[in-house]
């Protein structure tokens, strides 16, 4: 491996307004400026963006340039894994086709330089969060897509923006560390481990950055979010760290 990896996931586009977002879009985009030229694969996984939804042959406006930034990266040779979210699960063929991304659905188990990892944006896993997993089968059930698509896209998306907009993003609420016995992505790996050796478990969804030690040879690292921490994942062949942007004043 002559080059890093890079994981960063829960940019919440388009949340909690247009300025903000705009501000944030140009964060992210700053920050793949810079580890452009060490990036070998770059995982962004999954809450990119606060809602997403595809119809037919139209896309929502906006975050034109973070999509401008991902294609110049994916054309010069950066493979580049887009994971849906629970917020941007309705992704079709746009990102695949025009920037070149390969879209991730639920896990994604690979092996760098002799490391496991297990990858996954992180809902729905573990115990608890029973409501929420079955929102989740009805929004990823076929029927229901179907359903939004042929909503014309002005009610689509006033629907959408009211969902969002009681997100947690929206609420502005900080999280915090339940501690390791309770942290639910924690328990879901190590249930996880008596499965199969993983080194590193890597989540996003949390919005709380963290690198829990879960036995003599695996982490579970969170990679946070992007409204307060501007945290993401570097693995450089040996080693993966928890890193943090801080752009120029
Ligand atoms: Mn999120």
């Amino acid at each position: 491996m002559t080059k890093n990896i890079y994981f960063a996931s829960d940019f919440h586009l388009g949340a909690p307004n247009y300025a903000e977002s705009r501000k944030r879009e140009q964060r992210i985009v700053n920050w793949l400026n810079f580890i452009e030229p060490t990036c070998g694969e770059l995982f962004l996984m999954g809450d990119v963006f606060d809602f997403w939804f595809e119809y037919g042959k139209v896309i929502p406006k906006g975050f034109i340039r973070l999509q401008g930034k991902l294609a110049e990266m994916a054309d010069s040779g950066i493979k580049i894994y887009f994971f849906k979210g629970n917020h941007d699960m309705w992704v079709n063929d746009y990102f695949t086709k025009e920037l070149g991304l390969q879209i991730i659905s639920d896990e994604l188990v690979i092996e760098r330089n002799g490391k496991k990892f297990y990858l996954h944006h992180g809902d729905g896993l573990g115990p608890g969060d029973a409501k929420y997993k079955f929102l989740r089968k009805v929004f990823r059930n076929q029927f229901c897509q179907w359903l939004f698509s042929v909503l014309p896209p002005k009610i689509g998306m006033f629907i959408a923006n009211g969902w969002s907009g009681t997100s947690r993003v929206a609420s502005d609420k900080k999280e915090v560390f339940l501690g390791e016995e309770h942290e639910w992505l924690a328990i879901y790996a190590k249930e996880k481990l008596k499965e199969a050796h993983y080194d590193y478990f890597i989540f996003g969804h949390r919005h709380l950055p963290l690198d829990i030690k879960l036995n003599a040879n695996s982490r579970y690292i969170n990679i946070g979010e992007w409204l307060n921490y501007n945290s993401y994942g570097v693995f450089n062949g040996e080693e993966i760290r928890l890193a943090y942007y801080t752009p120029n004043p």
